[in-house]
């Protein structure tokens, strides 16, 4: 694997929702030793190097991936479906959060809620923008605004990933609107 888009979905892929495919096993927290996953996804034939590695997750455009401080151990910093994951701490959200998601399933959003699908969150962004580009890839996109202050105030907790990404568990119909700009 040369390209680094490659490389970044074979280690989203793996780090996110199934390790266990090269037979690799990650931590609680979500880290796997990087010299086990070279060796591992060699024997697939997917020739990777540190360096690759340590490419990707420094040029990466959303910051994706994040290595250890001993530089051994590598975890996707948000994205997950596996339950064995990153602990996240309670954090206070801004005023307002933004979901990007597309016109299909808006019915469906109105009626059950934002819920995190095959992931362990649903995945919010303080920016109009990045949401846009989210629902961008599901479809014709549709921006929703998430009353992250009500929420917190009912005790409902937020999380920050360490690119920025807001996480939380599920969010109520009563608290999403759709952004008409
Ligand atoms: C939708 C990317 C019907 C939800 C992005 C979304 C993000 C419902 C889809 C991260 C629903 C799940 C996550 C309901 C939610 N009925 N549909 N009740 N509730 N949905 O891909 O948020 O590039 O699992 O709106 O940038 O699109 O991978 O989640 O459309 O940060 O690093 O169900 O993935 O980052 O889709 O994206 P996804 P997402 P990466």
């Amino acid at each position: 694997m040369k390209d680094n888009v490659q490389i970044s979905r074979f280690l989203s892929y793996i780090l996110r929702h199934s390790p266990e495919s090269i037979g690799l096993s990650l931590d609680k927290q979500g880290w796997g030793e990087i010299a086990q996953l070279i060796k591992l996804a060699q024997k697939q034939g997917n020739q990777l190097t540190y360096a690759l590695i340590e490419d990707v997750v420094k040029t990466n455009d959303k910051k994706r991936f994040a290595i250890s401080e001993d530089g051994l151990f590598i975890r996707a910093v948000q994205g997950h479906s596996l339950k064995t994951t990153v602990e996240y701490q309670p954090i206070t959200p801004p005023n307002m959060l933004y979901h990007g998601t597309a016109s299909r399933f808006i019915d469906s959003i109105f009626d059950k809620g934002l819920i995190p699908n095959g992931r362990q969150y649903v995945h919010l962004s303080d920016d109009y923008k990045t949401a846009v580009n989210v629902g961008d890839r599901h479809g014709k996109p549709v921006v929703l605004r998430v009353d992250s202050q009500q929420m917190f105030k009912e005790g409902i907790e937020f999380y920050q990933a360490e690119n920025g990404v807001w996480l939380t568990l599920e969010v109520p119909v009563k608290y999403l609107k759709i952004d008409e700009r």
